[in-house]
């Protein structure tokens, strides 16, 4: 088995600076290695090209960097696409949520019903109409519905890339809105840190496999290091308290490498300049390991 690693330092998508260097935190915290030692022939790829701030915001209002975000997002389309036609695993290093967008742009063309595990604190379902903060890694899961600016939404030639009914988010707590009236509109399953609590990480996971395993014909696990708890994972742009902690997380990975039902996956939003000595990156690596069958015995 082959994973191809992709490595992604955007971080126009957002205002923090330093999520950039995100990919090489990664990187130094032994990704290659770890994966390898698992008997995977690892490929890295390298960083894609991103560009620079936009200079003038055009015809586009609430929309920071929408140029440089297209343009990064059809190369990582582009990058993804021929990975997928390898028959090789796309692992996607970021870099800020923005970069979703890219991803599911290229894998989606490649599967009839793609499922989607959006592990966040946050829902990223807002639009230029929608988003208190004008910040486009808040939008990517509403642009991967198809909503939101048609240079967007269109990445890649088409569009919807997911249907709503094969979207599962885990670790929702902190909702904008619009995304809860979208969330409410188009029945998406959302487990929040409320339901998390109640079932626990075992229950939340075997049913968001019950749920995705039958009407799926391949799931992308896109994983914000944000969805953690800040206190496993402080090196992130917009931390939320009260989240999700590194032991139900391991847990919530394993039992997604147990379910082989993982096609794709992207970590994102680790910054390095926010971080304490590379904790979130080291986090990040390590469910990675358990993403890809690492165990103790
Ligand atoms: C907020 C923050 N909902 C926004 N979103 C973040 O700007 O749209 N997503 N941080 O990961
Ligand atoms: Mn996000
Ligand atoms: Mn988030
Ligand atoms: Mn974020």
């Amino acid at each position: 088995k082959k994973i191809s690693i992709i490595g992604v330092p955007m971080d126009l998508g957002q205002m923090r600076r330093g999520v950039d260097m995100g990919p090489s935190a990664i990187r130094y915290a032994g990704v290659v290695d770890r994966l390898e030692q698992l008997g995977y022939e690892i490929e890295d790829l390298g960083d894609i090209e991103i560009g620079k701030p936009d200079r003038d915001i055009g015809e586009t209002v609430n929309l920071r960097n929408l140029k440089a975000v297209v343009v990064a997002s059809r190369k990582l389309a582009d990058q993804v696409d021929l990975v997928v036609q390898k028959g090789n695993f796309p692992l996607v290093l970021g870099g800020d949520h923005s970069i979703a967008i890219g991803s599911l742009a290229g894998i989606s063309k490649h599967y009839k019903d793609l499922g989607v595990i959006w592990y966040d604190a946050h829902g990223d379902l807002n639009s230029s109409e929608t988003s208190p903060t004008g910040n486009i890694h808040g939008m990517p899961l509403a642009v991967s519905l198809g909503i939101g600016h048609p240079h967007l939404t269109f990445i890649g030639g088409y569009a919807p890339k997911i249907k709503p009914e094969n979207i599962v988010i885990i670790g929702a707590r902190s909702l904008d809105k619009g995304e809860k009236e979208l969330i409410k509109d188009k029945g998406i399953k959302v487990y929040t840190m409320h339901e998390i609590d109640r079932l626990g990480m075992t229950k939340v996971i075997e049913e968001t496999i019950h749920y995705l395993k039958n009407k799926t014909d391949g799931v992308h696990l896109s994983l914000d290091l944000d969805g953690l708890d800040p206190a496993d994972a402080p090196g992130v742009g917009t931390p939320v308290i009260g989240g999700v902690s590194y032991r139900e997380s391991h847990l919530a990975m394993e039992m997604l490498e147990e379910s082989k039902i993982i096609t794709s996956a992207e970590f994102v939003e680790v910054n390095p300049i926010l971080d304490e000595r590379n904790k979130t990156a080291i986090v990040a690596v390590a469910l990675m390991g358990s993403l890809f069958g690492e165990k103790l015995l």
